[in-house]
């Protein structure tokens, strides 16, 4: 029986644009429930995890914003996602800020050996609080789940790290940092920028990212940033970058990976809809969803 289960992270928490939270609302309200429920035998929706209204600060010590309040909101979320795959079902986290996926991860990773990441996004997120230029957690998550950064980040779950810098695939990167590029090449990531998919085009690039992970990890969990997107077409985001993927690309990319039956969890995650035209945003992510998860045209 294929299950999915639907859990919302409205955090903010990750860094400074407030509305962020908003993000699974504006997700179910562009109708996820009509659109996945024809593609699944069973789907549930869980709600929320709590996030509250907690004052927010900066670390003195740290350089990190609200550490400890991002470190415990993401602990509920590993436990849910641990839950939801003890039970047999698929866990797709609606966000929310991407400092979220230190707690998937925390939450998918017990269960894989080997997890493979797909980390869809026009940033690295692969700073730590020495390398990172805003202290915002949400440009930290990957580094965080590779083991790198503050402990209260990393150790999440109680294990580091969740994922091997072999298992990792980042599509869409037109926006890292000095300190993200030098973790790059140092611990030979393997990365599809906007040149290369420019270059050998997004059919390509899905192609040689599935060969790659199929072989070496046993689940793969796909993180997509909707501002992995082009502005034009994802405009509600926090920092959005301009020359990015297309809604197109997008589409065949989320199609490709249906074909190949390789993703075992998901994440949408940076959609902000008070920065959104008329919730454009979290409509594309619903509809990319519906290619994931094997809508067909025809
Ligand atoms: B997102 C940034 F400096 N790299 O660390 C940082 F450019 O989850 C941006 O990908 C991070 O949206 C963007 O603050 C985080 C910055
Ligand atoms: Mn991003
Ligand atoms: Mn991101
Ligand atoms: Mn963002």
């Amino acid at each position: 029986m294929k299950k999915l289960s639907i859990i919302g992270m409205p955090m903010d928490l990750g860094q400074m644009r407030r509305g962020v939270d908003m993000g699974p609302s504006a997700i179910r309200y562009a109708g996820i429930n009509e659109r996945l429920r024809v593609l699944f035998d069973e789907i549930e929706d869980l709600g929320d995890i709590a996030i509250g209204r907690p004052e927010v600060k900066i670390d003195p010590n740290s350089n990190l914003r609200n550490l400890e309040l991002v470190a415990e909101k993401n602990s509920l979320l590993a436990d849910q996602v641990d839950k939801i795959i003890e039970s047999g079902s698929f866990p797709l986290v609606l966000g929310g800020d991407h400092s979220i996926a230190i707690g998937t991860l925390a939450g998918v990773s017990k269960h894989y050996k080997n997890l493979g990441v797909i980390w869809y996004d026009a940033h690295g997120d692969l700073n730590t609080a020495e390398t990172s230029p805003s202290g915002n957690i949400h440009g930290m998550p990957l580094a965080a789940s590779l083991g790198l950064g503050h402990e209260m980040l990393t150790q999440l779950g109680g294990f580091a790290p969740k994922v091997k810098p072999e298992n990792i695939v980042i599509i869409g990167a037109r926006a890292l940092d000095e300190g993200e590029k030098e973790l790059i090449k140092e611990m030979g990531i393997k990365v599809f920028t906007m040149h290369e998919i420019d270059r050998l085009g997004m059919a390509a690039v899905i192609e040689e990212t599935v060969n790659y992970l199929k072989d070496r990890t046993d689940g793969v969990h796909l993180s997509l940033d909707l501002d992995g997107l082009d502005p034009t077409d994802a405009p509600g985001v926090g920092t959005p970058v301009t020359g990015g993927i297309s809604y197109r690309e997008s589409h065949l990319a989320m199609e490709m990976l249906a074909e190949a039956k390789v993703i075992t969890s998901a994440e949408f995650v940076e959609v902000n809809p008070i920065l959104d035209e008329k919730n454009k945003t979290a409509v594309a992510a619903v509809a990319l969803m519906g290619s994931l998860f094997g809508e067909k045209l025809l």
